[in-house]
């Protein structure tokens, strides 16, 4: 009998940090469903939103809702979800570009691409960033797949050691779809054009 109190105590403190305790971390970006159309931040849907459902449609697989940033042991996990399972029909071909800023880097993030590029030098999932005055790309393994959502696992170690210790803002979602020649041409094998989704948010990440 004279346990009753402290196992009573016990299941107090249990209740009261149980709910907290398990509470599912918050997204750093989030952004509208039904907006990834081509339109928005083409200079057609005009600011102050760049996120404005409209007439057209939207293209589930790359209409980004939500990305989450966290870090996972050594490594750094990047968690976008989609309204959809991010998988372009045959012959569309997205890159899809989770990016942050530094002082010393104007972009630095995850990418993948929906389909290999025939450019040697384009892996097929990568850090990528823009912190010694060119873009480099440093392959990672591919994201998971997960229903809709797409989850890159990447060793600390695979970003550039200028943002390694340095806090990611401005934390943006950037989905372009690739036209991909299959063979150099003037020297390239493709190129990035329209954007068909974006997000942008003022959230931040501590890359350590
Ligand atoms: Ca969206």
């Amino acid at each position: 009998m004279r346990r009753r109190p402290v196992l009573a105590a016990a299941l107090a403190t249990a209740v009261a940090f149980g709910p907290w305790s398990h509470a599912a971390p918050t997204p750093q970006v989030t952004d509208p469903a039904g907006d990834a159309n081509f339109l928005n931040g083409q200079g057609i849907v005009k600011p102050p939103s760049n996120d404005n459902p409209t007439p057209v449609g939207s293209q589930a697989y790359a209409d980004v809702v939500s990305v989450l940033w966290e870090k996972a042991g050594r490594n750094v996990r990047v968690t976008a979800t989609f309204s959809a399972p991010p998988a372009p029909p045959a012959g569309t071909r997205l890159v899809y570009r989770m990016l942050g800023t530094t002082p010393t880097c104007d972009f630095v993030g995850v990418v993948w691409y929906s389909s290999k590029s025939s450019d040697p030098a384009i892996p097929k999932a990568a850090v990528r960033d823009y912190c010694t005055g060119a873009t480099v790309l440093t392959e990672v393994p591919e994201p998971k797949i997960d229903g809709a959502n797409l989850i890159w696992t990447v060793p600390l170690s695979k970003f550039p050691k200028q943002a390694v210790g340095k806090t990611l803002t401005d934390l943006r979602v950037e989905i372009r779809e690739m036209q991909d020649f299959g063979m150099p041409v003037n020297g390239a094998y493709g190129y990035a054009y329209g954007v068909i989704e974006q997000a942008v948010s003022t959230g931040t990440f501590n890359l350590k």
